[in-house]
């Protein structure tokens, strides 16, 4: 990737993080600390990878992301907007009265979200079945699945990893946002997900690991993982939770649903200037 198109990105994921804040404390509380976590794998995602039209949602063909971890929804609703497929107003409606966008991402209301998830363990099974889908109409779409790594400890991530196997399915591309903490404290001490990249490996995936905050090194995964023909694809992300901004990142693993006031918002905002 050229040092133009890094810097191009870079600035798309601070303006992100920026309006994801101000997003969140529009209702004063929220996941931000996953939100903040995903921001430069949604930016190469919208920006780099996916064949889709802002204009026409629901384009035959479209390249589908399937954000497992629907909670984060609102750290997607800013991408959304940025890439034009409803106003950035919208975002300061968010989990609202007749809002479009819910706190958990819903398929139904919002333009740009093919799945509606939010209950844990379940999006990629969902994912799974749209690149077997695709692979059966011969429509040439990937499949993306962010899933979160507290959210790997559900049985079913691992039934929906069994099948992409058995199928064969190498137009699924899933990435595992490795922020090392979930609801109530780090993964660690809970359930370990250890070697996370040979628990992948053995379920036949093509796994690889990088620095989820490099958009370089996240367009390089993926554009590796495409060339890899007949098993699908994991991208494990090390990231931060609450990335970005000191007010959130010391929170450490209580950076989870928390209040968003207007004076962490303006501390916050004060620190990306
Ligand atoms: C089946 C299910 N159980 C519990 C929850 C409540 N819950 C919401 S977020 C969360 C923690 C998720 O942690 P992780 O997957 O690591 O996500 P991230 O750190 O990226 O926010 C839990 C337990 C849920 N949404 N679904
Ligand atoms: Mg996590």
């Amino acid at each position: 990737m050229k040092r133009e198109e890094v810097m191009e990105l870079e600035e798309f994921c601070k303006e992100t993080r920026r309006l994801t804040v101000r997003q969140i404390a529009s209702l004063g509380l929220g996941h931000i600390g996953g939100a903040l976590s995903m921001v430069e794998l949604l930016g190469v995602l919208y920006n780099k990878c996916m064949n889709i039209d802002p204009g026409n949602p629901g384009m035959k063909g479209r390249d589908r992301l399937v954000l497992s971890k629907g909670h984060c929804g609102p750290g997607l609703y800013t991408v959304l907007a940025q890439k034009g497929y409803y106003p950035i107003e919208e975002l300061y409606t968010l989990n609202k009265p007749g809002t479009i966008l819910p706190s958990h991402v819903d398929m139904l209301k919002t333009p740009g979200i093919d799945m509606s998830t939010g209950s844990l363990g379940q999006g990629l099974s969902c994912a799974a079945g749209m690149a077997k889908a695709s692979k059966i109409v011969g429509d040439g779409a990937y499949i993306y699945a962010i899933v979160g790594d507290g959210e790997c400890q559900e049985g079913q991530i691992w039934e929906a990893a069994m099948t992409a196997s058995q199928y064969c399915l190498d137009n699924l591309i899933t990435f595992v946002d490795i922020n090392r903490a979930q609801c109530d404290g780090w993964v660690d001490e809970i359930v370990n997900m250890r070697h996370m990249k040979e628990r992948w490996e053995s379920f036949g995936f093509f796994a690889q690991e990088v620095d989820g905050h490099s958009v370089e090194q996240i367009y390089e995964a993926i554009e590796r993982a495409k060339e890899t023909k007949g098993i699908p694809s994991v991208i494990l992300l090390h990231t931060v939770k609450g990335k970005g901004f000191n007010t959130f990142e010391s929170l450490g693993a209580k950076c989870h649903h928390i209040p968003v006031t207007r004076e962490m918002e303006a501390q916050a905002l004060a620190e990306l200037e």
